[in-house]
């Protein structure tokens, strides 16, 4: 039940003001009596009391009553009922009940219409509960009854009820009529109207409900009126449409600010971040200025706009590919759809100095893709050389290009000039068959670097380029097999040299021969032209695969030549002549001083071969006054560094060794340089390639924190790369570390500073061995200390710390910690711990390199397939090494408080930062050894070159209290 019924009264003798004009049978029987009560309101009273006569047949009938809507009505009497044996004297004939009867009928019965108790219908006898109630004082109160009787189903417009009395001493003070309805209602957001019950008790009245305003249907809205007038059996539902919500049964519309998509009856939601609604009943918020939303953005999501332009990028051109790496935007607009598009321009600028630029040629390669990037990454392919390529790449989401705001772009700019035009004259057809044709070729110019080969790329001219294949030689001839005859094929030649791929010749067509029928049928023939044509998408496929691998992993050209070591030549002049060009001074242009060597300054300036365009060199100097000793171990360097040819060791352009210094006087445009020169004698000096961000160590320490993993990993690649080839020459460095590694501005590193002896005495880093040897301590193999025992091993030991040092942006290994006490951490098992922010994969390669037994170091080779791996799966970068670990062998003890925290702050310049470690709780350094990175940033330490350098302190921390741990604490 769900509802109290709703009572309709149809007669109330209490409340009747005139006359009741209710008719008595005979007329002497009952007696009707008037009073008037304290209002002046008449109260009705039918009294009968003839209970000493016997035979009483007493009839009272009311005035006729009309139904209304009533099926079924409720006859309510009050009354007082005399107990017989109350009564003194009475006789047997006394009664204590009486009948209630009625009569229906349409209208009034006329007045002239005889009384006939038989017309009228029993409802009941009604007897009195007791007549009398016994009171505390024992006093007998007369007792006021109340019964209530159903009287139906009531069929015609009215009724009359008739009270028969049969011998009982009665007053009847009041008599009502009503009857029952189910009242008007709201259920589940439905308004049912008041519905009167169905005059069959047993049945139900289904009401259907109307939805409240602004709600609509979901399952039909239905309620039973039950007989009694109370509402079961609810079903169905309506439910708030959008822009309303429920509020106390009705719906109410969404108030400014808040919004609701849907239908439901759930609540308006305040309006996602960037967004308002203005109005009331708001379906949606409408976004604000300069933010979006997508198609396939839900309603509830925040507004979002585009991102910002990538940040970083950076371009690195190696062999045979370009790269370009950049860093995700500062703001990503809030989205996490965020991809990229790299657009390309090719800019030409004409004699007069007007630069064009048009769209890049299609046939330029994106790997993966150019458009929808989700890396940060693209190697760019088939770019032609000897042109000016701008790089656009936009970093875009789904709301990028909604509204009017500028592209969020990153520009580079990459001039392909290291390659050359495309070195090919006419080709030529020597020969054809049905199946081959013979090509031959001549090259045209000097090369600007070794020829490495040439790349023939060839296909049917009918077909139109739609797929086509290539093959390689070493030598300006082809035979290319496997063709149809009667077919003209298109082909063209580039030459890859070690300084990349130069452009495509012009096409050159040539047919295969025709057909021989004798041949045709044998189907050998047949054969061959079938595994090599209909087999051609296959083949291009894994043609493109190995040049990937090849464009992008190139391996190191091996084993075909080997280190001499100059000190095996009798006269170490000899071997300069041997391997470095001597240079005219003439070529070379000095600008200015960039740096101070042990043996003479480095300056920086132009090298102008004829010929050839002018490139930036490094020139290294010889100060004046030098011993014929001295000269010797400087232009040991060179011939050294003339025996190699790789990307990733800094290439020697030449040496300067019988020069006049008159000369140079013309060709110095600086002062300092002019005067430089001017002492120092007949100059002697080295010329190399200009790397423009210099040396790797300090390079990473002025950008701290600036670069992706992925994009430490290729400069370590890159370092491996030149290690790899050292190796595989049989040369062993002694002194790898990163300021021995010279970065260009394509952020391409370059092992340098060959021959150790000299290397070892400008190394202010080298210290004395207990053996007399000078060795740099940090970055040395500890078999290479203790027993001078130098081994490509030992290189590989000190690979590792440069790693160490990449990925902790050029931090001193060990920290300052002595010399000695490097060694004896070493030989305890102690191993610098990874770096902050650094992967677990690279810390792991790290403590590869520095086993204790060099024989179970990785050689190069696997250092480099490593790193490979972890570049083409750079998901293997995303765990990072957790600071916390502790790289010590044991539990750290509990020591004593040296220092303050305060002091320790001061001594790495982080005063600053006092504050927040007291705050913090932070009191000792005990507390602060077990501080992690997230504890920094919890404590409030937001700048990433400040946790670096706080966490690397820990650490360094952390390892000073271990090694008092081992060795007690010396002063
Ligand atoms: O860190 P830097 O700028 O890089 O300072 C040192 C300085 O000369 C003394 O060695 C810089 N340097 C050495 N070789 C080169 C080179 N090939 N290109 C540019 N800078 C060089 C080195």
């Amino acid at each position: 039940i769900i509802a109290n019924w709703l009572k309709v009264v149809l007669l109330d003798t209490t409340t009747v003001l005139g006359e009741l004009d209710w008719k008595t049978y005979p007329v002497n029987g009952w007696d009707a009596i008037t009073e008037m009560d304290e209002q002046n309101r008449p109260i009705h009273t039918f009294q009968v009391c003839h209970v000493m006569e016997p035979n009483q047949n007493n009839w009272l009938r009311s005035g006729w009553i009309r139904r209304q809507a009533a099926q079924r009505v409720y006859v309510e009497l009050r009354f007082t009922l005399r107990d017989c044996n109350s009564i003194p004297w009475v006789s047997g004939t006394c009664k204590e009940t009486f009948n209630l009867f009625y009569l229906l009928s349409d209208e009034p019965l006329p007045a002239s219409t005889r009384f006939r108790p038989t017309d009228y219908a029993k409802v009941d006898t009604i007897a009195a509960d007791e007549s009398f109630t016994q009171t505390d004082l024992g006093d007998r109160v007369l007792r006021l009854n109340t019964e209530v009787r159903e009287v139906g189903p009531i069929t015609r417009k009215g009724f009359y009820l008739a009270f028969q009395d049969v011998g009982a001493c009665i007053a009847l003070v009041s008599v009502k009529v009503f009857y029952k309805r189910c009242p008007s209602t709201l259920r589940n957001l439905a308004a049912f109207p008041d519905t009167v019950p169905h005059m069959d008790s047993s049945s139900l009245v289904e009401v259907r409900g109307a939805c409240v305003e602004n709600a609509e249907e979901r399952d039909t809205p239905k309620l039973y009126c039950g007989a009694d007038g109370d509402w079961l059996v609810p079903l169905g539902r309506c439910i708030c449409s959008i822009g309303h919500e429920e509020t106390d049964g009705h719906c109410q519309a969404c108030k400014p600010g808040f919004f609701k998509a849907f239908a439901g009856n759930t609540k308006c939601s305040k309006c996602p971040p960037h967004s308002s609604s203005h109005d009331q009943a708001a379906t949606v918020c409408h976004c604000d200025k300069s933010f979006y939303r997508a198609l396939k953005d839900p309603s509830t999501m925040a507004c979002t706009r585009p991102p910002s332009a990538p940040r970083n990028l950076v371009s690195l051109i190696n062999d045979t590919a370009l790269f370009l790496q950049w860093m995700p935007p500062r703001d990503s607009g809030g989205r996490k759809d965020l991809a990229y598009n790299v657009l390309c321009q090719r800019c030409d600028t004409s004699d007069s100095g007007v630069t064009q630029c048009e769209p890049c040629e299609p046939d330029l390669r994106f790997i993966p893709k150019a458009v929808g990037l989700t890396g940060t990454s693209v190697a760019i392919l088939e770019y032609a050389v000897h042109a000016n390529y701008t790089f656009h790449v936009e970093a875009v989401n789904e709301v990028s290009g909604l509204g009017l705001a500028a592209r969020s772009l990153a520009n580079v700019t990459v001039n392909t000039h290291q390659a050359g035009p495309a070195l090919v004259g006419v080709v030529r057809k020597d020969w054809a068959s049905e199946n081959s044709i013979a090509l031959s070729w001549e090259q045209v110019e000097q090369p600007p670097a070794d020829i490495v080969d040439y790349e023939v790329k060839y296909y049917e001219r009918e077909q139109e380029q739609l797929s086509y294949s290539s093959t390689r030689t070493r030598t300006p001839s082809v035979v290319v097999t496997g063709l149809r005859p009667s077919t003209v094929y298109v082909f063209h030649v580039r030459t890859r040299t070690t300084a990349g791929v130069t452009a495509y010749s012009p096409n050159f067509e040539f047919s295969t021969a025709a057909e021989d029928p004798d041949v045709a049928d044998q189907g050998q023939v047949l054969v061959v032209v079938t595994a090599s044509v209909g087999d051609f998408s296959k083949q291009l496929h894994t043609f493109l695969t190995d040049l990937y691998f090849l464009l992008f992993f190139p391996v190191p050209f091996s084993g075909i030549k080997t280190y001499v070591d100059p000190d095996t030549y009798e006269d170490p002049t000899q071997a300069v002549e041997e391997f470095a060009k001597e240079i005219d001074p003439s070529y070379i242009c000095i600008e200015r001083v960039i740096g101070a060597g042990e043996f003479g300054e480095v300056c920086s300036g132009r090298l102008r071969l004829p010929g050839r365009m002018d490139i930036p060199v490094a020139i290294k100097t010889l100060k004046g006054g030098y011993s014929e000793q001295q000269r010797r171990d400087f232009l040991r360097e060179a011939s050294i560094m003339g025996q190699f040819n790789c990307t990733n060791i800094i290439r020697l352009e030449g040496v300067v060794t019988n020069s006049k210094f008159d000369q140079w006087l013309v060709y110095s445009v600086s002062f300092i340089v002019m005067f430089l020169i001017l002492f120092s004698g007949r100059p002697v000096m080295i010329v190399v390639e200009y790397m423009e961000n210099g040396a790797l160590d300090s390079f990473l320490r002025t950008r701290d924190g600036q670069f992706t993993v992925l994009q430490l990993v290729g400069m370590l690649r890159g370092i491996a790369v030149g290690m790899t080839y050292l190796s595989d020459m049989g040369y062993v460095h002694r002194d790898l570390a990163a300021r021995n590694i010279l970065v260009d501005k394509s952020l391409v590193c370059k092992v340098s500073d060959f021959g150790m002896s000299r290397v070892l005495e400008e190394d202010t880093e080298a210290a004395y061995t207990a053996t007399g040897g000078k060795i740099p301590i940090r970055w040395t193999a500890p078999e290479a200390i203790a027993y001078g025992k130098f081994s490509t091993a030992s290189d590989v030991w000190s690979y590792g710390i440069v790693m160490w040092e990449v990925m902790s942006y050029g931090e001193r290994p060990y920290w300052e910690m002595s010399n000695q006490d490097v060694i004896l951490s070493i030989e305890e098992g102690y191993r610098l711990p990874a770096p902050m922010g650094c992967p677990v994969t690279l810390h792991q390669l790290m403590l590869h390199c520095w086993q204790k037994d060099a024989g179970q170091r990785p050689c190069f080779t696997d250092v480099l397939s490593f790193l490979d791996k972890l570049i083409i799966s750079p998901g293997s970068l995303l765990t990072l090494a957790t600071d916390t670990q502790s790289d010590s062998p044991d539990e750290l003890p509990d020591y004593p408080l040296f220092i303050s925290i305060g002091d320790w702050l001061d001594s790495i310049k982080m005063s600053q930062y006092k504050n927040n470690f007291l705050a913090a709780g932070y009191t000792t350094l005990d507390s602060i050894s077990t501080m992690s990175t997230d504890d920094i940033r919890r404590i409030g330490i937001c700048l990433i070159g400040h946790q670096r350098r706080i966490i690397s302190s820990i650490q360094s921390l952390r390892l000073q209290l271990h090694h008092i741990q081992q060795n007690g604490f010396q002063v």
